[in-house]
Parts: C-alpha cells; structure tokens; sequence
C-alpha cells in the first residue's frame, strides 16, 4: 500500500546525529540495525520533547468510563470495508516510524510487556450504531513516546492490512484513554475486530479506530491522503 507518500527531504547521517540527542552511544555501536527492545523500554520514563508535553496537557480530559455490567457483547457490529486480512501473529511486526529519532519494529509480545491499560467505553459508527466496549491494551503515547518523534510532529497515520488507512491529529492520538488494543472484553482480540492490534478510543467515531494495525507514521504535514473514508468526504477529525 503505497498510497501515503511523506514528503520531507532526506536526512543526512550528520543531520540524524544532531537531532538525535540520544544520551547513550549503545545505540549507535550497534551497528545498522534499530536499537533492541530493552534498550528503547529503558526511555519509557523519559519525557515526550517539550511541545507535544504541551499537547498533551492540552488534550482533552479523560472521558468517563462504563461499568463492566454496562458492556454490550454481541451491540459492536463487524464493520470490514473490505476482507479480514490473515495476519501471522508470530511474524507480525508494529513498525513505527517517519519524523521520529528512533524508528520501532515491535512484536507483539514487546508490545503486551508494555503496560496493559484497560477501559470500558462507547464505540461509534457513523453508520448509526453503537456499542459499549472494553477494550485491553498499550497506550499508543507509550509507543510514540518510545519512538521519540521530532518537536514538529503533528499528525500520525495508521496503516492496516486490509490495505485501509487513516490519520489522526498527534493530541487526539496522545490522549490517555487512545489504546492499541489486543483484547476486547477481556478477551484476546479476534482477528474480525482487528486482531492483533487495532485502534480504541472513545473520542473518534469508529471509522478511525483502524484495526489490523501494520504501520504508525509520524509527521509533520498530511499528505494528499488522509484515510480510507476521510478521501471520500467523511469528517477527517471526527471527534466525540
Ligand atoms: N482496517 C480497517 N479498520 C477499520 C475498518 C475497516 O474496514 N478496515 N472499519 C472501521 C469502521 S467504519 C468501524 S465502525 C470499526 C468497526 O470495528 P469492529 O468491526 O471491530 O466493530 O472499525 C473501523 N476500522
Ligand atoms: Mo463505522
């Protein structure tokens, strides 16, 4: 799928050594390859850079949540634009990458040892449905955080295997209660609802909650390309 194309120049290896910043040499004596899990999981306590700190306290407060009786098991609607992707859960990679100081190929089991945040929220589709959802997972600003994106990031896009895409604005995407989620209530994900890993979030309608997550690319500007539906004139913020 080679529909998003980011157009921002090449960094040279100079340019990349001056943004970096990193506070370790370890990862540059490692050779050509991305730095190892431990060593990224390590930063997890660092602070995202100054200006998406200050997106983040700007975001909008966490929304109240359901209780587990209030769940509704067979209310959240299989809603596929296209087929069910068959995605290899051994071999399947997160790859995180664009304007950010340390591009991340996660595997799943990287991604559940970070923390499990869990939720209980109302999941909307524009089509005039809802459902009340408890989704398990990480954080997505856990995972951008580990990424350590560039101070001007302000978008993130979302690739998926079923060839859909979508992109949301860098606040929305940092906001606390924004998972990637690998349960639903409280079960593993199946693999209708975007297993192994989706989107959940209870401040986008539900054609944002992209499921069988491939890709996260962080960037500055959004290209001509902005989702799946979003290129056929739905609301490209379409918050709640
Ligand atoms: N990859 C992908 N993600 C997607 C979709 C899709 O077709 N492909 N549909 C979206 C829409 S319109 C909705 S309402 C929700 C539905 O999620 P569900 O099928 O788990 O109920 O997934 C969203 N994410
Ligand atoms: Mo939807």
């Amino acid at each position: 799928m080679n529909l998003i194309r980011i157009n921002r120049p090449q960094l040279s290896r100079r340019d990349f050594l001056k943004f970096s910043g990193f506070s370790s040499m370890s990862f540059l004596l490692g050779g050509c390859g991305a730095p190892i899990f431990e060593d990224v999981v390590g930063k997890l306590s660092e602070p995202l850079n100054q200006q998406l700190e200050t997106f983040i306290f700007n975001a909008q407060k966490p929304v109240p949540e359901f209780s587990a009786r209030e769940i509704q098991p067979e209310a959240l609607l299989i809603n596929s634009f296209r087929y069910t992707p068959i995605i290899d859960q051994e071999k399947y990679r997160l790859i995180i990458d664009g304007e950010v100081n340390n591009p991340l190929s996660l595997s799943l089991a990287e991604i559940q040892s970070l923390p499990l945040t869990s939720m209980i929220i109302r999941h909307v589709c524009v089509e005039g449905w809802a459902a009340i959802v408890q989704w398990g997972g990480v954080r997505l600003r856990e995972i951008v955080a580990l990424a350590q994106p560039y101070k001007n990031v302000r978008y993130v896009y979302f690739q998926s295997g079923d060839g859909y895409y979508s992109s949301w604005d860098i606040a929305s995407a940092l906001h606390p209660q924004t998972l990637l989620a690998y349960q639903k209530n409280g079960e593993p994900l199946p693999v209708e609802n975007g297993a192994p890993l989706r989107l959940a979030s209870p401040i986008k309608l539900g054609y944002k909650q992209s499921k069988w997550v491939t890709k996260i690319t962080l960037v500055s500007q959004l290209s001509l390309f902005k989702g799946y539906w979003e290129d056929k004139g739905y609301e490209w913020f379409a918050g709640l």
